[in-house]
């Protein structure tokens, strides 16, 4: 069996910084919160984290809105807190990997400061653009250069009266896009992913990839060419889905960039010897967009995966079987040869996938992230089977929610409730934190779900979640094949196989009534078989043997 490298078959877990552990009681987790709970990681048998940005930042969008690259948030902690974490985290065994934010900085940052004073070294740092006379007020400010919205509602051009020109931003008004046609603004992210790099990370989760370049006015006759109108544009004015993107994300060139990461990364990797480090890339984009991150037809490498987001945006509690097979083999399909697929079901920016999907689907769902080919991804919390927290408009304070909601539509926009609290125990604020107020409030249900109660229980999500990141240390799991097929609208298997190894099976009824197996149908159980891992509701113990030809499944059980 050829040797894998670790990020081919690791269990990678993502950390929420702000609500995974408050240290220092001010409501709000920190990095010395993250070094008390390391030895969470080692108990739930996760290899490697990757945490949501750390850096100084006025916070408007938690973090992606980054006011200097080099340096540790202050509510997080120092840099030397953060040496520390680093160093703890790799005695341990484990992988750190940082969130780099490369489309945009913060309005706060020395860059864009610079960029709006004409400073000639950042001047051309960001999308700046004059915009377009008013032909009925020549004499008032210009109207913005295009038609192009930003994901957080409004318009994505902003006015500087400082400079007299409007900044490009497809985020927050706050998080001005940088120039990537700038040499320098490339060669800048070099220098901050090798300053982190030189301290010892692992790599990188890199964010917002699809926006990273936007077309250029000198290909558009000097001006830059609004996006075209969707049908919803009869219905909603300026708000997201109003245009079709086709000039701000997804255009060609953003590959080149990820590919000279990667080249650059590939010499890092090189010159300095020891564990790899990687670059796993963002982005929401069509499969033929997000394959062209592993790379292209032309032998191009990019990132070492593209975050798979499929079982996010593809599958929900309204899927059949059948939903969930199409999902799991379109990326298995296009994905290029010889590349590695990664699995998650959530992470800070989309509901929980307990809620997403459904409370009995808990156990079943991380069975089919640990039991699929690849890398698997967790998000803080699902290993305890975390839901959704209640988040009243009052206590909001996603950007997003609060750009584009109000008091009665917040919730469709809120990420929120996907970011409150961990639950370490059943006691104030879930252990979380001592003080009495919570950046987010906990969320209601942490005495019934929380990290403390399953570890004493006999059967839980948490230790379901354990016995699934062992059982992915056998080979077949890491080097076997795979075969998945759906058996009805609500039942589908998938087989881990490796010639003279064990294999296994995962049958999962995603249905809402019960459904039955036929042993036969499934290729490669033999029998007798073993439970050897059963969602917690299962009437099946572990170890229970089964020699029939049949079995019936319970709603979600797995
Ligand atoms: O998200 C990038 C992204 O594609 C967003 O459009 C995302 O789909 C949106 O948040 C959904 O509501 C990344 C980060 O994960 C997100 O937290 C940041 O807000 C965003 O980049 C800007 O940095």
């Amino acid at each position: 069996l050829r040797n894998m490298d670790w990020w081919e078959h690791c269990s990678l877990y993502q950390i929420y910084p702000r609500s995974f552990k408050d240290s220092d009681g001010d409501g709000i987790g920190d990095l010395e919160g993250i070094m008390q709970e390391l030895e969470h990681f080692v108990d739930a048998g996760v290899d490697a984290i990757w945490m949501s940005p750390i850096f100084k930042s006025p916070m408007v969008d938690f973090g992606y809105d980054i006011s200097n690259f080099y340096e540790i948030h202050e509510e997080y902690g120092t840099m030397e807190q953060f040496d520390q974490l680093l160093k703890r985290a790799h005695e341990l065994g484990i992988k750190l990997l940082l969130d780099f934010v490369p489309n945009h900085a913060s309005n706060e940052s020395e860059y864009f400061i610079e960029s709006e004073a004409r400073n000639p070294i950042y001047e051309d740092f960001f999308i700046w653009d004059d915009g377009i006379p008013d032909p009925e007020n020549p004499n008032s400010r210009p109207l913005p250069p295009s038609n192009w919205v930003s994901q957080f509602g409004g318009s994505a051009w902003e006015w500087s009266e400082k400079r007299g020109q409007y900044y490009l931003h497809q985020f927050a008004v706050e998080q001005a896009d940088f120039n990537f046609r700038n040499p320098a603004v490339k060669q800048e992210m070099f220098e901050i992913m090798k300053f982190w790099l030189d301290k010892g990370v692992d790599g990188f989760r890199v964010d917002a990839l699809p926006y990273l370049i936007e077309a250029d006015p000198a290909d558009h006759g000097g001006k830059y060419p609004d996006d075209p109108l969707s049908g919803l544009a009869q219905f909603e004015s300026h708000q997201l889905g109003y245009t079709i993107p086709l000039y701000t994300k997804d255009l060609i060139e953003l590959y080149d960039v990820v590919y000279e990461w990667r080249e650059f990364i590939d010499e890092y990797n090189k010159e300095h010897g020891g564990d790899t480090r990687v670059i796993f890339s963002e982005g929401y984009a069509n499969i033929t967009m997000t394959m062209l991150y592993y790379g292209n037809e032309e032998g191009k490498i990019g990132a070492h995966f593209p975050f798979n987001f499929d079982f996010i945006t593809d599958v929900s509690s309204k899927s059949n079987a059948r939903d969930f097979v199409y999902t799991i083999l379109k990326w298995l399909t296009y994905m290029p040869y010889g590349a590695v697929a990664n699995w998650q079901f959530g992470n800070h920016d989309n509901n929980r996938m307990p809620t997403r999907f459904r409370h009995d689907m808990v156990d079943g769902l991380n069975s089919l992230n640990m039991m699929l080919p690849g890398t698997s991804v967790t998000y803080q919390g699902e290993e305890i089977g975390m839901r959704d927290g209640y988040v009243s408009w009052e206590d909001t304070v996603d950007v997003e929610a609060c750009n584009r909601g109000d008091e009665d539509t917040y919730h469709l926009y809120s990420r929120d409730p996907a970011r409150t609290p961990y639950h370490w125990n059943d006691g104030p604020n879930a252990g979380f934190s001592t003080n009495s107020s919570t950046w987010l409030p906990i969320a209601q249900d942490y005495q019934e779900i929380n990290l403390a109660k399953q570890k004493a229980d006999a059967r839980s999500h948490y230790k379901v979640y354990q016995a699934l990141t062992a059982l992915r240390k056998e080979k077949t799991l890491s080097h076997g094949e795979y075969d998945i097929r759906a058996l009805s609208d609500s039942l589908f298997y998938l087989v881990r196989y490796l010639s003279t190894h064990d294999t296994f099976v995962l049958l999962f009824n995603v249905g809402t009534a019960p459904d039955t197996v036929v042993l036969d149908r499934v290729p490669y159980l033999r029998r007798p078989a073993t439970v050897y891992i059963s969602s917690i509701h299962s009437s099946r113990n572990i170890g229970t043997v089964i020699n029939q030809d049949q079995l019936v499944l319970a709603p979600g059980e797995a």
